[in-house]
C-alpha cells in the first residue's frame, strides 16, 4: 500500500458548520501505521472503524493518513516527513484532534502534539475510553470505566512538566478519570486502589448472584459479538424487553439478564453483554473481567454477527478469538457456541449468508424484523436438550426408589435423607429432568459444597 493522505471531507463534514446554538463537532485526523503484525482487520477497514468511533464519540473525521513501516517510528509513531505533513494540514485547517488507530507511549504522544504546536493526540484506547466513559451506567460499570481510564491515561499524562488544564474537555479527556489527573500520581495511586476495591466487593455480590443462579439448575444463555452486531435487538426481540438498541457503538456496557420463556425447556436467562472490537483495549478486557465472566459462565453463547457486514469474516475471528481467550484465562472449556446471522433482511447478507467456515451451527434471522425467531428457539432447546444439567430433586419417602435408577445413567453428586424426603443432586440430561419434573426442587444452600 502507498503511503497516503486523504482529506476528503468525510460523510458528517457539513455538520461541523454548526447550527446556531448547537455543539460544534470536533474535527479530526485520523492517522495509522500499516504493518504487517497479523491484525484480523486491514489498515483501512480498522481505520473505517476508528471513524465509526470517533462519530459515537461526537466527532467527526477530516481526513486520514496511513502510513506503511514496518514498526512505528520509536519517538513519534509515524516517520518526521508524515508528520511534518500532518502539521501542514494543522496548520491551515481546524483540527481539534488527531487520532491513532494504535496504542501511543507517554512519550509519543508528548512528541507528536509537540510537532503539531499543541493539536490534540489521543489513540485507539483512549477513544474507546472515552466512550465507554459516557456510557456506563450501573455502578460497576462506572467504576470498571474510571479503573481502566485511570490507569491507562495516568501514565500518559503525568510527569510531562505541562499544563494540565488543557484537559478541560473534549474527546479523549471525559470520564471519571480527568479531574482526579489534576492532583498529584501518588493519590491517584490510592484512588485507582480504592475504586478496586469497591469494584472487588461488588465483583463479589456478582459471583454470588451467579452461584445461586447456577444452583438454581436454570440454563444461562449469553448473547456475544461484535459491538452493533444486534444483541440487545435481539435480546429484545425473544424477551418483549426494551433494552437500548441503537446504530451506535457500545450501546450496551452493563450485562442485562432477562428470563426468556422457551416451548420446552421452561424458562432460561438471557444476558446480553458488551460488545466486542478489534484490539478491545486490553485495560478495558481486564477491568470488565466481571462482566464479561457472566458470558463464561454460560451453558451456551449465541455469538451473533451482523450477515450484512462487509467485514463478517473478520468480525466473527475477532469476537471467536476473544471469548476464547476469556475461557482460558477462566481455564474453562468453552461452551457451545450457536452462531446466529443476524440482519438477514438487508440484501448484502446474502454474501455473507453460507461464508460461515466449516462446523459451525449456524441460525439466519432479522432480530428486527422478528423473523428465524422460531428456529432460532428450536435450535437452542435442541442443544440444551443435549446438554446435561446439575440439577436438585426432592423424593418422597414411599417414592424413594426412583433414586436408585439415576446411579446408573446418571451421576449423582449428593444424597440427603431429611424429614420431607430424599433430597439428591444430580447431573443428567434433559430426558430424565423432563421425567421427573415434579421432583424439581431448589437447590439448597445448606447441603455443602462439594
Ligand atoms: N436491518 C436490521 N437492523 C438491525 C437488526 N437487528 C439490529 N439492527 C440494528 O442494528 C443496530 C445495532 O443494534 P443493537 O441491538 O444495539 O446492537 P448490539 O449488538 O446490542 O450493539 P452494542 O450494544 O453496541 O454491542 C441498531 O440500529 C438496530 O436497529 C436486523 O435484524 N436488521
Ligand atoms: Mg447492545
Amino acid at each position: 500500500m502507498t503511503d497516503q493522505l486523504d482529506t476528503r471531507p468525510a460523510a458528517g463534514e457539513k455538520a461541523s458548520a454548526g447550527l446556531p446554538g448547537e455543539e460544534i463537532p470536533e474535527r479530526a485526523i485520523l492517522v495509522s501505521v500499516a504493518m504487517d503484525d497479523g491484525d484480523e482487520m486491514d489498515p483501512v477497514s480498522s481505520l473505517n472503524e476508528l471513524e465509526e468511533l470517533l462519530n459515537t464519540a461526537g466527532g467527526i473525521s477530516f481526513g486520514r493518513m496511513i502510513q506503511s513501516r514496518q514498526a512505528p517510528d520509536h519517538a513519534t509513531c509515524i516517520g518526521r516527513g508524515k508528520l511534518a505533513e500532518l502539521a501542514q494540514v494543522c496548520r491551515s485547517v481546524r483540527i481539534d484532534l488527531v487520532v491513532f488507530d494504535c496504542e501511543l507511549t507517554p512519550s509519543q504522544i508528548r512528541n507528536i502534539e509537540d510537532a503539531l504546536d499543541g493539536v490534540r493526540v489521543i489513540d485507539r484506547t483512549m477513544l474507546i475510553l472515552d466512550i465507554f466513559a459516557g456510557r456506563a451506567r450501573s455502578a460497576e460499570g462506572i467504576l470498571q470505566v474510571a479503573i481502566a481510564n485511570m490507569k491507562y491515561t495516568l501514565p500518559r499524562l503525568t510527569g510531562q512538566g505541562k499544563d494540565l488544564s488543557r484537559l478541560g474537555g473534549g474527546i479523549g479527556t471525559r470520564g471519571p478519570g480527568e479531574s482526579k489527573l489534576e492532583i498529584d500520581r501518588r493519590r491517584a495511586k490510592e484512588k485507582i486502589h480504592s475504586l478496586e476495591r469497591e469494584l472487588a466487593e461488588l465483583s463479589k455480590k456478582r459471583k454470588t448472584m451467579r452461584k445461586s443462579r447456577e444452583k438454581s439448575g436454570v440454563f444461562r444463555i449469553s448473547l456475544a459479538g461484535y459491538t452493533n452486531a444486534g444483541k440487545s435487538t435481539l435480546l429484545n426481540a425473544l424477551c418483549d424487553e426494551s433494552v437500548l438498541a441503537e446504530d451506535k457503538l457500545f450501546a450496551t456496557l452493563d450485562p442485562v439478564t432477562r428470563r426468556w420463556k422457551l416451548p420446552q425447556a421452561g424458562e432460561v436467562l438471557l444476558t446480553d453483554t458488551v460488545g466486542f472490537i478489534n484490539r478491545l483495549p486490553h485495560h478495558l478486557v481486564e477491568a470488565f473481567r466481571s462482566t464479561l465472566d457472566e458470558v463464561v459462565y454460560s451453558d451456551l453463547i449465541l455469538l451473533v454477527l451482523d450477515a450484512s457486514d462487509a467485514k463478517f469474516l473478520q468480525k466473527l475471528r475477532v469476537t471467536e478469538s476473544i471469548l476464547y481467550s476469556l475461557f482460558e484465562k477462566n481455564d474453562m472449556t468453552p461452551a457451545p457456541f450457536l452462531y446466529v446471522l443476524n440482519k438477514t433482511d438487508l440484501p448484502e447478507s446474502r454474501f455473507n449468508r453460507d461464508a460461515l467456515p466449516e462446523g459451525r451451527d449456524a441460525v439466519c434471522i432479522s432480530a428486527s424484523q422478528k423473523a428465524g425467531l422460531a428456529e432460532l428457539t428450536e435450535r437452542v432447546e435442541q442443544i440444551l436438550s443435549e446438554q446435561k444439567k446439575e440439577v436438585a430433586f426432592l423424593f418422597p419417602h414411599n417414592e424413594a426408589g426412583l433414586l436408585s435408577p439415576l446411579y446408573k445413567t446418571c451421576n449423582v453428586k449428593k444424597v440427603l435423607y431429611g424429614a420431607d424426603g430424599v433430597y439428591a443432586e444430580v447431573i443428567c440430561d434433559e430426558k430424565t429432568r423432563g421425567a421427573l419434573a415434579k421432583y424439581r426442587t431448589e437447590k439448597r444452600a445448606d447441603a455443602g459444597e462439594e
